[in-house]
């Protein structure tokens, strides 16, 4: 088996970090700097011609898409390790929150971010291009973001209300959208006024993978 993560810090790709930590596979670890330009060189580009971060190569087959990576992973390595649901409608549900957190939560997230002044986005040089873009510094798009990601973290509370994880079991969805919703509450969203919302994360939070990974980033 052979399996490579191209991986940057502080981005993405920590999605698929911790997707392979609750995993507990081996592969082998490309870091990459993306200030330095890392993403955008020929030999990356064959890899991911979006020249971004996460993407593996399993078998010699590259994917990207941290949603796509989420899912393929699941499926091969996920389902015997009870950390993904077999073939079924479970599985559909599973794939219903990965695809929804990229397709609608994260890119809330990521208009919210692109709207805030440069000295409250970090490294700027690790950040995509879109979020340095002067149209974004924009207070009603940051407002309008904000209002898409409550609507969306209203969601989220619903299909929690009954169930301690998204589809019901501790799973991948949940270690995917539990770092998007981390994200969501660093740039100034209040994540606790949904309190099913805010449970399921301290769950999350709970499970010794995500603490791990959450302790060496500090
Ligand atoms: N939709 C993509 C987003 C990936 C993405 O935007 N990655 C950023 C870091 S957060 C990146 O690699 N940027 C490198 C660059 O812009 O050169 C996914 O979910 O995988």
């Amino acid at each position: 088996m052979s399996l490579t993560f191209y991986f940057a810090p502080m981005s993405t790709a920590s999605i698929t970090e911790a997707v392979l930590a609750e995993l507990d596979i081996p592969f082998d670890l490309v870091t990459l700097n993306i200030s330095a330009g890392d993403t955008k060189q020929p030999e990356f580009l064959k890899i991911n011609p979006n020249g971004r971060v996460p993407a593996i190569v399993h078998e010699g087959v590259a994917i990207w898409e941290s949603s796509a990576i989420t899912m393929y992973l699941g499926e091969v390595f996920g389902v015997v390790r009870n950390l993904y649901p077999a073939l079924g409608s479970q599985r559909g549900e599973a794939m219903k929150w990965i695809v929804w957190s990229n397709v609608t939560l994260a890119e809330a997230a990521s208009r919210l971010f692109a709207s805030l002044p440069p000295e409250e986005q970090g490294d700027a040089a690790t950040n995509a291009p879109e979020a340095s873009a002067p149209e974004m510094k924009d207070q009603t798009i940051a407002e309008r973001a904000k209002a898409d990601l409550r609507a969306c973290l209203s969601i989220l509370n619903g299909g929690l209300e009954e169930r301690p994880f998204l589809i019901g079991e501790y799973s991948l969805a949940d270690t995917h959208i539990q770092g998007i919703v981390g994200w969501i509450g660093s740039l100034g969203v209040d994540v606790q006024s949904f309190p099913h919302v805010a449970a399921w994360l301290d769950r999350c939070y709970a499970r010794p993978a995500i603490a791990k990974l959450m302790a060496s980033y500090s």
